[in-house]
């Protein structure tokens, strides 16, 4: 049953009512492997869901196009004030909607439409708002993309640094979807320094990481460091701008008026909860495990034959190229997920298939360490992915069914937050 309870939905509106309950078993149901998903705390659901979704609050605290905000001030000073603390950051704003309207308020600030802009190309693991074609930020600026080396899957500093010198962009995004390894912010601090670009730390995926110690922080290299709060970071669907002083004015412009209307409070105050929750001893433990799991599932994965981009992980995520095993990453998906694992399809970094139908699956650990699964458990995740992926091959269903029943019996012992 959905926690907290729903007994007015299933009043007022029962099929809504059965398909969230019917989800929260499903999402209870499986080993959630998707590197960009998590499970929030009952605190947090309980924020997300509360009567602050009523309220507008168009401006910042103190400076509100709207009466009522003697409430709604103290929660966002509160999200603010534990950002800050928790990144060791001079500013945050915490009312960008999302991940792609964050990016978006980012050029919006530091970039005019026509003006070069740089990031990694999103089949090379970055993100479509990295500049990528089909996207608006590939639309209306002059993108340049940089890539991974073909011989490691790791990113291309000499390149990026020619790039950046070549071309000379405004802002430089540095972070993505899809890379399993450590980020050198130091190293694009130099070269945006020499070129004189923004450099913007995009962290979503790892946010929680760098809360918990477990991956080095961009503060004092990135001027700007964009996030979702959803990620690794374990809080509600949102995200943050953080910068430094000399950022933050174009920032909080950009946001709102520039882009945006009344912050989502009920998401505000969510993003405060999990941020106190992040700033506890615990959630350290809880990101260090994430990494563990993702190392010990890494190897795993390798002692079976596959083939993972860049040989392994740094940190919650893993990439595998299944050109080796003969399958596309689309039925193999497709088949994992009728065993009860969850993950998706991938391009991995010079792909010969079509992103729609890639070569690749993406794999990650936030969620199932949520769960309390431990290195213990990632050889046997690592065999049933193996043996999936070989009954995908073989249109094998009883070894699914197999797997399914061995996965709804492995969850079966580890609690989900939401689920009672
Ligand atoms: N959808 C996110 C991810 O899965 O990485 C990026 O926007």
């Amino acid at each position: 049953m959905h926690n907290p309870p729903l007994p007015e939905l299933t009043v007022a509106d029962p099929e809504i009512a059965s398909l969230v309950e019917a989800e929260a078993a499903r999402q209870h149901g499986s080993i959630r492997l998707i590197a960009s998903e998590n499970y929030v705390s009952t605190a947090v659901l309980e924020a997300s869901g509360s009567v602050l979704t009523n309220k507008y609050s168009e401006g910042y605290i103190g400076r509100r196009y709207y009466e009522g905000q003697q409430l709604i001030d103290p929660i966002e000073a509160l999200a603010v004030d534990r950002a800050k603390a928790l990144f060791g950051v001079e500013h945050a704003n915490v009312q960008p909607y999302s991940g792609s309207p964050a990016n978006l308020a980012v050029y919006l600030a530091f970039a005019q439409p026509g003006d070069t802009i740089m990031g990694l190309a999103l089949p090379m693991g970055g993100h479509l708002t990295h500049g990528w074609s089909v996207s608006a930020t590939g639309r209306w600026f002059r993108s340049v993309r940089y890539g991974v080396r073909a011989d490691t899957g790791r990113i291309d500093l000499d390149e990026v640094r020619d790039l950046a010198r070549a071309e000379r962009p405004k802002v430089i995004f540095c972070g993505g979807t899809a890379i399993p390894r450590t980020i050198d912010f130091p190293a694009f601090a130099e070269i945006a320094r020499e070129v004189d670009a923004v450099l913007v730390a995009d962290i979503a995926h790892i946010a929680g990481l760098i809360a918990g110690g477990a991956h080095p922080s961009p503060v004092g290299h990135a001027s700007v460091i964009s996030t979702t709060t959803h990620k690794t970071l374990r809080g509600p669907r949102g995200a943050m701008l953080m910068s430094d002083a000399e950022h933050a004015a174009a920032l909080d412009k950009a946001v709102f008026p520039g882009l945006q209307g009344g912050p989502h409070n009920h998401t505000t105050a969510a993003i405060a909860v999990a941020l106190r929750e992040a700033s506890t001893p615990s959630f350290r433990e809880y990101a260090q495990a994430v990494v563990a799991n993702a190392r010990a599932l890494a190897e795993a994965l390798v002692e079976r034959g596959f083939d993972l981009v860049t040989g392994g992980t740094d940190n919650h995520l893993i990439l595998i190229d299944l050109t080796s095993k003969n399958i596309g990453g689309k039925p193999a998906a497709k088949a994992l997920d009728a065993a009860g694992i969850e993950l998706n399809y991938n391009a991995v970094p010079f792909d010969k298939r079509k992103p729609f139908d890639p070569s690749g699956i993406r794999l990650g650990t936030a969620a199932i360490t949520t769960r309390g699964l431990t290195t213990a458990h990632m050889p046997l995740l690592a065999g049933w992915i193996d043996d999936v992926v070989k009954a995908a091959g073989a249109d094998d269903t009883a070894t699914i069914e197999r797997v399914r029943a061995q996965v709804t019996e492995l969850v079966g012992g580890f609690p989900m937050p939401g689920f009672a």
